[in-house]
């Protein structure tokens, strides 16, 4: 299987503040570290570096001052909103501290100094992916970091800068495909690609995650958010309790790969969160290893071109096996 790395990555470090109170972060270098190191000793995987993608694709998901913003950040220290938007005002402030409290939807997202550069050979990297799947090269990984799906057309939040699962959908669509579905098994909801494509019939998105009443990122996620104008019935949420187990994860899985079917798109994007992993730090279901192989499985019987994009996923003493559980049921798929 080809594998898409972003080899700067490492140079991608963040602090978030939880409470007023600044600490180390789960979205930590070693994170995709781990992950690379299992695969590459399994064998059958080969790495690449992504071609760095067009601006012009990234303004067709990202508001064009949202891009202003991230690219322009000159700072050398981490940079974190301190005051939110709590008006209507849809205009972009001046200032500098009000343009962070605009662009940023939570205080685990900062800017860094290369923050543009980083972000965007993340995406280069689902990007490149997709490309792939055109020319029929089988099942492709890409093992973006940091992850996008909580980013939406105006935000970063949730460690997400640029939406890359999005990005590599919006590829795919403006190299011919009609129908796309992106798949998000993530721990948390995908707040940022259902924010992308809420009133959009060409991109189908369906979450299995937390229940937002529980966890972040808490304002969405919710079954009774179906989406709008033509895109009216392309989003469905299934939020899930703690505890949620192999058994249950699946049988929603279930319920989600009916809906796939039944709209039968071009290609399959899966936003591969590993963090509903049993041991995650900062989750609370209950997927065993094998658990994330069936998933796999379950995903890999769809006769679908499929690129399988990372987000989330903090167990660094597991995340290797988790990927690679997950991923084997695709290997010459
Ligand atoms: N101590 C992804 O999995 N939670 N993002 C912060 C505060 C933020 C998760 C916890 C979770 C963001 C891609
Ligand atoms: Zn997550």
């Amino acid at each position: 299987m080809i594998v898409f790395y972003p080899e700067n990555h490492y140079q991608h470090n963040i602090l978030e503040v939880f409470n007023g109170i600044i600490m180390p972060t789960a979205e930590t270098s070693e994170r995709v570290n781990r992950i690379k190191k299992e695969l590459e000793q399994h064998g059958n995987f080969e790495f690449r570096k992504p071609t760095l993608c067009n601006d012009k694709l990234i303004e067709q998901i990202h508001d064009k001052n949202y891009l202003q913003f991230i690219k322009s950040n000159s700072s050398q220290q981490l940079e974190y909103p301190s005051v939110f938007n709590y008006t209507d005002e849809k205009k972009p402030p001046e200032n500098s501290i009000a343009k962070k409290g605009y662009y940023i939807f939570d205080t685990y997202t900062p800017l860094t100094k290369n923050i543009w550069q980083i972000a965007k050979e993340s995406a280069s990297c689902a990007i490149s992916g997709s490309d792939l799947l055109i020319k029929n090269e089988g099942v492709v990984y890409a093992l973006c970091r940091p992850p996008g799906h909580h980013a939406t057309k105006n935000m970063a939040g949730g460690y997400c800068y640029l939406n890359n699962s999005a990005l590599a959908a919006q590829n795919l669509i403006n190299k011919n495909a009609k129908k796309i579905v992106i798949l998000d098994i993530d721990f948390h909801h995908g707040n940022g690609t259902q924010n992308i494509f809420y009133d959009r019939s060409d991109v189908l998105f369906i979450s299995l995650h937390a229940d937002p009443k529980r966890k972040f990122p808490y304002f969405s996620g919710k079954t009774s958010e179906k989406g709008i104008k033509k895109g009216m019935n392309y989003n469905y949420n299934f939020p899930l309790p703690e505890n949620t187990n192999d058994n249950a994860f699946l049988t929603t899985l279930n319920k989600a790969t009916k809906i796939i079917k039944k709209y039968n798109p071009n290609y399959l994007i899966v936003s591969v969160g590993l963090d509903p992993y049993e041991k995650d730090p900062i989750c609370d279901f209950k997927i065993s290893l094998s658990g994330f192989n069936k998933i796999g499985k379950k995903i890999a019987s769809l006769p679908y071109k499929t690129l399988l994009v990372q987000e989330g996923g903090y167990c660094l003493e597991d995340l290797g096996k988790c990927a690679l559980e997950f991923l084997k049921p695709f290997i010459n798929k």
